[in-house]
């Protein structure tokens, strides 16, 4: 009971820290937003791996939280005075964790994202950068039961609804709603 009680309360802790944290930086920057940004683009960004639909997923994330948080109004890429731009230049995976008998026992899916912020009009950049992340992941084990806090948000296993799946995929997805996460962060302190 009081075990439920806690993981209850670290998940509302986290949710209310993501609001506080968009709230505070939306509130901040009203009033800062440069005259001639009313709105951006969010092109596919180019896959230069052999990593299938990452694109596809870093941008719906991308425009998810910029519409979610109500950032900027998203157009489409002719009529838009601002671009957010980018390419997935690299991923990998990697040993991570070891266990007693040096085997590996956590992999690292690693992602490399190259990411601009153009001022159309002006032709300038309005942040140029590289971003990384990573999510973990074991090959023999299911991410429902596998030890592991995949997503890395306190909850292990049955005790987090979202750890389930094919856990390289999960890894994936983690790794690409941190980046998406980063460049939406980007973009608001640019303000
Ligand atoms: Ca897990
Ligand atoms: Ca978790």
């Amino acid at each position: 009971m009081i075990m439920e009680l806690k993981r209850r309360l670290i998940k509302i802790t986290n949710l209310y820290f993501i609001f506080v944290l968009f709230g505070c930086a939306y509130y901040s920057m009203a009033g800062s937003i440069p005259p001639n940004i009313r709105n951006v683009s969010v092109p596919l960004f180019v896959n230069q791996t052999p990593e299938f639909e990452l694109s596809e997923k870093l941008t719906n994330v991308i425009i998810e939280q910029i519409s979610e948080q109500n950032i900027i109004k998203i157009v489409s890429s002719p009529d838009s005075d601002s671009i957010i731009d980018g390419e997935i230049v690299s991923v990998s995976d990697g040993p991570y964790a070891f266990n007693n008998n040096e085997q590996v026992s956590e992999y690292r899916f690693s992602i490399k994202v190259k990411a601009i912020w153009l001022d159309v009009s002006n032709d300038k950049a309005l942040f140029e950068k590289d971003f990384s992340s990573f999510g973990t992941y074991s090959i023999d084990s299911d991410p429902s039961s596998d030890g592991i806090d995949n997503d890395n948000d306190g909850l292990i296993d049955s005790n987090d609804s979202d750890e389930f799946g094919d856990s390289r995929e999960l890894a994936i997805n983690v790794a690409i709603n941190k980046i998406a996460v980063d460049i939406v962060n980007t973009v608001l302190s640019t303000w």
